[in-house]
């Protein structure tokens, strides 16, 4: 199981400001609305909050493009209300996480306007330039939101690279005056009594020695996990993290479990946990088989050595049970079926603001309304190739950026109560409906399945350390998933039926003549339950949670 720590037994509320509360009528939600929603959030049973960037910034990348990392952006608040933020969330004996971006800074950072200046000053080497000339870059490489990931510099006459906007230049992490400075930075923040750094693409800090071409350029997994990577991180834990009682996790873009273990093994000194993304980039919709085989190769990469996140949306994915779930009919089974599946399973859970009142994903009728600039990009490019406008909306909307970062819907009140006055995203027009206050009125709610759920989690060991294993009879079932965690002499069996339709399966014979109680459910309970019946039939969408005798 590797070391019991306080993180391992944690769940993590993700907070995206900008779209939380927004408390001065700006049309952005502000850290004075994260305070004021902290008991709304502490109630949940959360211990730990990743707060999304709040840094000074132009803003391009919402927050993701830093301009002045020992600033807070005025549209997220001072220092002093930063501050006053980390002293409630600390009140009420939850931990805070800073969202940092560390792989890249904004074009604007004083850093890089002296390292554009001339092909002489000090900071050149602090980014990474190229020779080429005009519509000739160094190589053939995309970046994440544009074609190309070298922008030429006209006054300088060379090329720089970006692995996202042209905006968001990349440091030189080869540059050790560069490392230095980001760990001083670092430990500014750690020195205020922070609890951790969410790492924001932090598998693309190594770049090669040399820029070959591509094959297949739109294959963008060599902006990640390039050699030297380990090394830095490694450097990073040496110098900084492991000075400090705190929890990193990073976004690792295109890990195996291999790869992944080399960024969060106990035994290596990098960081403590990994976001892999083979569920959100690379399974488009629910493949439950799919989904099983992921979880079974990652708990046997990672379990016992190193630790794996659970998640299913954040702010760069659309909403769980728009994309994975049923956001119609069965939107409240769903949104808790999916809740149980991320709570029981291996990992640390995350909860991404609003997935806990079953948020939805939206379609907006028009590229204007967007704000996302992956999507904006994207467009553009496509429908500068030619391609037909309507059809290149339509194709961009069901994973668009924007699904998940509509703002947080409070109550029924004008824009959801999230704001007095514009907010800088449209709401979705479903909030009259769904809104966390009509949500929280019911007692079967969403939200109160998942204190229930964070409940079970903090009471009982075996969630976060014990062990998993599937049931092989269900092994191949592409809507039941059924498995155990057990840890000493608790064993709980978590059934699940992902689907439409009702469904029935026998009492598992490995645990005949086992006694077992009924945990959690996500319908009233069963009739079958009373009886200790043999055959367990499933509502659509319904999951249980037993603990057997
Ligand atoms: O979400 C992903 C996959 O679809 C990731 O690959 C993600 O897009 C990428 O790893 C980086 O995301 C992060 O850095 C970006 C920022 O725009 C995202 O919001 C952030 O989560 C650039 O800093």
């Amino acid at each position: 199981v590797g070391n019991k720590t306080w993180w391992k037994e944690a769940v993590v509320y993700q907070v995206y400001w900008r779209s939380f509360y927004d408390t001065d009528g700006d049309g952005f939600g502000d850290l004075e609305g994260v305070i004021r929603k902290l008991d709304y959030i502490k109630e949940l049973g959360v211990d730990i909050i990743w707060l999304n960037p709040v840094f000074e910034s132009p803003d391009l990348d919402n927050g993701y493009d830093i301009s002045d990392y020992e600033k807070i952006m005025p549209k997220a608040g001072s220092m002093e209300t930063w501050e006053r933020l980390l002293a409630e969330v600390h009140a009420r004996g939850m931990k805070l996480i800073m969202d940092l971006v560390v792989n890249h800074t904004s074009d604007r950072h004083p850093w890089f306007l002296e390292s554009k200046s001339s092909r002489d000053n000090p900071k050149r080497d602090w980014y990474i330039w190229r020779d080429g000339s005009p519509g000739k870059p160094p190589n053939n490489w995309r970046s994440y939101f544009s074609p190309s990931a070298w922008e030429w510099d006209e006054s300088t006459g060379q090329y720089y690279f970006h692995s996202f906007a042209p905006e968001q230049p990349d440091l030189n992490w080869a540059n050790e005056e560069v490392r230095q400075e980001i760990y001083r930075m670092m430990r500014f923040w750690l020195d205020k009594g922070i609890d951790g750094f969410r790492l924001d693409a932090i598998a693309l800090l190594a770049k090669p020695r040399e820029f070959a071409d591509a094959e297949r350029p739109e294959d963008i997994r060599y902006l990640t996990n390039q050699a030297g990577v380990h090394e830095y991180l490694q450097e990073m834990n040496e110098q900084v993290l492991r000075h400090y009682d705190i929890v990193t996790v990073g976004e690792t873009a295109f890990v195996s479990p291999e790869e992944g273990l080399k960024y969060v093994g106990e035994d290596r000194g990098e960081l403590n946990m990994l976001f892999h993304f083979e569920v959100c980039d690379e399974m488009p919709s629910w493949d439950m088989k799919r989904f099983k085989e992921i979880q079974r190769r990652w708990y046997k990469g990672l379990w016992g050595r190193g630790s794996n996140s659970q998640f299913l949306n954040n702010h760069d994915h659309t909403r769980q049970v728009t994309r994975f779930g049923n956001d119609g009919p069965y939107r409240v089974e769903s949104a808790k079926l999916l809740a149980t599946l991320l709570h029981t399973l291996p990992g640390i859970p995350y909860i991404y603001q609003g997935e806990e009142i079953g948020m939805t994903g939206v379609r907006f009728d028009s590229i204007e309304q967007y704000d996302d600039i992956a999507m904006r990009n994207r467009y553009a490019e496509e429908v500068a190739g030619g391609r037909d406008a309507a059809e290149v909306l339509r194709s961009l909307q069901p994973l668009s950026r924007d699904n998940s970062r509509t703002p947080m819907q409070w109550d029924d009140s004008p824009n959801a109560g999230f704001t007095a006055g514009t907010p800088w995203i449209r709401v979705n027009p479903n909030y009259k409906e769904l809104n966390a206050e009509r949500d929280r009125s019911r007692p079967d709610s969403i939200y109160r399945y998942y204190q229930k759920l964070i409940g079970l989690r903090k009471s009982h060991e075996v969630l976060a350390y014990g062990e998993f294993e599937e049931l092989p009879e269900w092994m191949d079932s592409d809507r039941l998933y059924v498995y155990t965690r057990s840890s000493g002499e608790t064993r709980w069996l978590i059934v699940l039926n992902h689907s439409d339709e009702k469904a029935a399966l026998a009492w598992p014979s490995v645990f005949a003549g086992v006694s077992r109680a009924l945990l959690l459910s996500n319908y009233p309970e069963g009739a079958d339950e009373a009886g200790q019946a043999d055959l367990l039939e499933l509502n659509p969408h319904e999951a249980r949670i037993y603990e057997l005798g």
